[in-house]
């Protein structure tokens, strides 16, 4: 079995770990007795990029149970939990359907073996590529595009890097050029589409379809009702304070965070730090969220007020150097600035890495110390700036990454068995419906139903969809 994992022998607690988990996923685990024997996704060869974490491997085996052949690697350097890498790749039972899995994902992979180790997940057997993608954030998604755009005569790979990532992406892409060039065509033409986790991923993708330039159908699973507003919200509020914990073992009661966003994620992370004690500010630039952060009674100011108060930072916008160096510059001392959004440049890392006057030193693991000789304070930044839960914790729970991965299998199953055109897709309501329905008994929720005069007189059909299309949530 090929795979590349921090070391094999770490399979037996990861899948005591995984058998854990199953009982904390039951739409997984429905969906495994629903089409065990059916296997809707044979057939079908699924390369994943999505945190390789106990959670993902349930999604995986839940795929495998499903008939997919199937090929992973992370979507970040530092979410890898080495166990359940492990277990995947051992499998469950040698030499049968539920055998290991080739995975090719550590914790603390540098940035040139992360692009290495996501194109070995593209790389089938006789030189074929998947059929199907799982992607989280738009590494597989960008990797794709950018070579079947320089297959077919595209320059971007000869352009200079503006950093690290770029350069080593074009590298890669490069490397694959000279070895096969027509890989990427190939790659694209057997490949029945994409189905994308999160919200900087259906970012990216929206990019490419307003540009005319997606070239496979793509679903996007971050925009279901039962994702977005339950993952990156309840999910965060999971994960946020614990990943702080982990890496710092501070009192969060009476300090004051600075919670930078309040979409879906900042709603949860600063949900989080009120049930902690702590004084929450939000910074924000849509008026519409910041109403809703000063109607739950947050404290809502600029950027520049916020810095001399903040004892903890948390970006959770997805947008781009949202803390820069002045902004570090201008914060108390010992001040934890960290990220939770999904890509590490909400934070300009960068600069402090460049300016002459800063020295970092290494408290522990994905946790690092800088001191400022100008301003004479220092300021303790947690994973590198790359999503916090995920590098200094173990990301969501298992019960809420069930939720959103339900919805990822049912897109796969959809993308696999029906033809679409290359554009973007939300899955259909009733899916979503059905997704929550999935969940509830595990929390002993029971649900009414309605007469067939009530739902006339709502307009509503009695098996559901309970709401049209424009309700909010
Ligand atoms: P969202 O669009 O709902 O929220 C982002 C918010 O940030 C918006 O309200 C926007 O107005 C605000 N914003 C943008 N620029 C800003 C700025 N300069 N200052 C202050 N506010 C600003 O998105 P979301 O679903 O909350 O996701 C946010 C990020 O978190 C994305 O990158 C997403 O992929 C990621 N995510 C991470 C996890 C995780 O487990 N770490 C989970 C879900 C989503
Ligand atoms: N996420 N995965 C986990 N435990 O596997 N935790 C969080 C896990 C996902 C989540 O769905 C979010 O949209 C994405 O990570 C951001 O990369």
């Amino acid at each position: 079995m090929e795979f590349e994992v921090k070391d094999i022998s770490l399979a037996e607690w990861g899948r005591k770990e995984i058998q854990l988990a199953e009982h904390e996923m039951p739409g997984l685990m429905s969906l495994r007795k629903r089409y065990g024997t059916t296997k809707p996704l044979k057939g079908a060869r699924i390369t994943g990029s999505l945190h390789m974490t106990v959670q993902t491997a349930v999604l995986i085996e839940t795929l495998q149970d499903l008939g997919a052949d199937i090929r992973w690697a992370s979507c970040n350097i530092y979410s890898t939990q080495d166990q359940a890498a492990a277990a995947v790749a051992k499998g469950r039972e040698e030499g049968t359907s539920r055998g290991g899995v080739p995975v090719f994902a550590w914790s603390g992979e540098t940035i040139e073996e992360y692009w290495d180790l996501l194109y070995k997940a593209f790389c089938f057997y006789e030189g074929k590529g998947p059929n199907l993608i799982v992607d989280d954030g738009g590494d597989a998604t960008l990797l794709l595009h950018r070579g079947y755009e320089l297959e077919h005569g595209d320059n971007w790979v000869y352009l200079e890097s503006k950093n690290e990532e770029e350069r080593c992406i074009r590298n890669v892409l490069k490397k694959i050029h000279a070895e096969d060039a027509g890989f990427w065509t190939r790659v694209v033409e057997s490949l029945r589409g994409i189905s994308e986790e999160t919200t900087t991923g259906v970012l990216r993708l929206r990019l490419r379809e307003e540009q005319n330039t997606l070239l496979v159908p793509a679903i996007n699973v971050n925009d279901s009702v039962t994702k977005s507003k339950f993952d990156n919200l309840y999910g965060c509020r999971e994960s946020i304070v614990d990943a702080i914990r982990r890496a710092t073992d501070i009192t969060l009661s009476g300090k004051t965070a600075v919670v930078c966003g309040y979409g879906n994620v900042g709603k949860g992370v600063a949900q989080a730090f009120r049930g902690c004690y702590t004084r929450v500010l939000v910074t924000e630039i849509d008026p519409i969220c910041a109403l809703q952060a000063a109607m739950e009674g947050y404290e809502v100011c600029k950027m520049e007020k916020a810095l001399s108060i903040g004892d903890i930072f948390v970006t959770t916008t997805g947008n781009y150097h949202v803390i820069n160096e002045q902004h570090m510059r201008q914060m108390r001392n010992q001040a934890i600035v960290c990220n939770i959004g999904h890509f590490d440049n909400e934070i300009d890392i960068a600069s402090l890495e460049r300016a002459s006057d800063i020295t970092k030193q290494n408290i522990k693991p994905l946790v690092d110390l800088y001191s400022f000789e100008t301003e004479g304070h220092s300021i303790l930044l947690l994973a590198g700036g790359r999503l916090v839960n995920l590098g200094c914790a173990t990301g969501h729970p298992s019960f809420i990454m069930s939720i959103s991965f339900t919805n990822q299998v049912l897109a796969q199953m959809t993308l696999w068995q029906e033809t679409h055109k290359p554009q973007m897709y939300l899955l259909d309501k009733r899916i979503d419906e059905e997704v929550a329905t999935l969940h509830l008994a595990a929390l002993g929720a029971e649900i009414d139903s309605i007469t067939s005069e009530q739902g006339e007189y709502i307009a509503v059909n009695v098996a559901g969809p309970f709401k049209h299309e424009q309700y909010r949530y």
